[in-house]
């Protein structure tokens, strides 16, 4: 991966592949240093054992007869990314033409997620903040299965429909990407591209019904304001949608809002599609026009492969036909550790608090455990319920360490048809999405 040109900004790889580097290791490589050389750390990885890394970090490791081989102790993947974007607070740049930025799980720890701490995901260019005026601002609702298309502007949207407000659930489908092994191009997001805010806006539905659903309407697919990055105008930089079912839920928003202000201009000011639980990159931003489809919308990353994954089951590196591939729904069952920050030092009979997020697409999170001992037991946090459907949820729980030295909390969600989340990435495919492998951080006991 570090030598795939696609990936010019990529982050250390924080996964399994660590252990299949072939670099030859120099004794004074054994500290690794994200600043001097991300390769040393492999090379590290492959010849040292877990006395060496213990020594390392500084700490004993207590459960390390517990910790799995192919896991590398947590604190080696930590990464301090300067950052610099307008309106937005220690996000990792991951890749700055066009911009994408994800969130460290620390500052992912308020229940509603501020504006300035969620993920930005572009796929081409943002349009001109001068652009983007509400006052002037209109949607389309168009489309061969529409009955009557109509042209809103804001003011009309906002006077005509009911406000709701939701908490919402956006994850990038690609969140996680990092971990797979062969690696797969495209922004290397590791945990960050997740955030839960809160969204007004008019019911994607109420809209819809108002301009005429036709019998053979079976999907809707959305038209932006951005720019293709090649500056065609021709171009969508990005044009997806949604199964009519999920555009007709409640929560479906078009949305002005996010946590009762004017949604930031990187996240879709002044209007956007909000579909919580499923890739956002079917929540359009600089939302301009909606269609009703009669057929699966075909609009730009549509198409298999964008968004989709093998049908069956495939071996890591397979090369798999488009018509193999099935376009992804729900995302999967999935959660954070957000306190405390991977890295910590706490004293030895202090009680432990963690707590953090949980979510599971279009499903609830049922049951919540984590583990101080690389998994080898677990203990039941408490976990509360959404504050609305599609929302994540909230849980906590508490450790006390018997001795001093290197911990590791790990943190499991199981969904409400009982699926559980990996402990390392499941189902390799071809452009790296749905990783949903579990979370950890590092602690070191004094
Ligand atoms: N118009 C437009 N909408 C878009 C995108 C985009 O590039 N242009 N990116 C999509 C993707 S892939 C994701 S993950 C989410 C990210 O939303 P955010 O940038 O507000 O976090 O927006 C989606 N909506
Ligand atoms: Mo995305």
């Amino acid at each position: 991966m570090e030598n795939d040109p696609k990936n010019k900004h990529d982050q250390p790889s924080r996964g399994l592949h660590e252990l299949y580097a072939e670099d030859p290791i120099k004794a004074d490589e054994l500290v690794w240093n994200r600043e001097t050389d991300k390769g040393s750390r492999r090379g590290f990885l492959k010849r040292g054992g877990l006395l060496a890394m213990a020594t390392a970090i500084g700490a004993s490791i207590p459960f390390s007869k517990n910790m799995p081989a192919g896991l590398i102790p947590a604190a080696f993947a930590q990464s301090n990314e300067p950052f610099a974007i307008p309106g937005k607070e220690g996000l990792i740049i991951l890749n700055d033409r066009p911009l994408n930025a994800e969130t460290p799980p620390h500052l992912l720890d308020d229940e509603i997620t501020p504006a300035k701490h969620m993920f930005v995901r572009n796929n081409g260019i943002v349009p001109d903040s001068k652009l983007l005026d509400p006052a002037s601002w209109t949607l389309e609702i168009a489309g061969e299965s529409c009955e009557k298309p109509t042209t809103f502007t804001i003011a009309e949207l906002k006077s005509r429909f009911k406000h709701y407000s939701y908490q919402l659930t956006l994850e990038c489908g690609g969140n996680g990407r990092s971990e797979f092994v062969p690696a797969a191009s495209g922004n290397q997001w590791t945990t960050g591209a997740v955030a839960c805010p809160k969204f007004t806006g008019v019911r994607l539905k109420d809209v819809l019904e108002a301009c005429g659903i036709k019998k053979d309407a079976v999907y809707i697919g959305y038209y932006a304001a951005d720019l293709h990055p090649s500056g065609d105008s021709s171009k969508e930089a990005i044009s997806r949608g949604v199964p009519m079912s999920k555009a007709l839920e409640d929560e479906t928003l078009i949305a002005w809002a996010m946590n009762d202000e004017d949604l930031p201009l990187l996240n879709g000011h002044p209007l956007r599609l909000v579909c919580g639980g499923w890739p956002a990159s079917t929540s359009g931003k600089w939302l301009k026009k909606i269609v009703i489809r009669n057929k699966v919308h075909d609009g730009n990353k549509m198409a298999a492969p964008s968004y989709s994954v093998p049908k069956y089951p495939v071996a890591p590196g397979t090369q798999v036909p488009n018509e193999d591939m099935e376009i992804i729904g729900s995302m999967p069952v999935r959660s954070l550790i957000t306190f405390p920050k991977t890295g910590i030092s706490h004293k030895l009979g202090e009680p432990f608090p963690v707590r953090g997020h949980a979510w599971a697409g279009d499903l609830e999170v049922k049951d919540f455990h984590v583990s101080m001992d690389f998994g080898i037991t677990w203990q039941k946090a408490e976990l509360r319920a959404p504050a609305n459907r599609l929302a994540w949820q909230h849980w906590h729980s508490e450790f006390n360490f018997p001795e001093k030295g290197y911990y590791e909390i790990w943190a499991r969600a199981v969904d409400s048809k009982g699926q559980s989340q990996p402990m390392v990435v499941a189902g390799w495919n071809p452009k790296g999405y749905l990783n949903n492998a579990c979370h950890r951080i590092a602690v070191q006991v004094v």
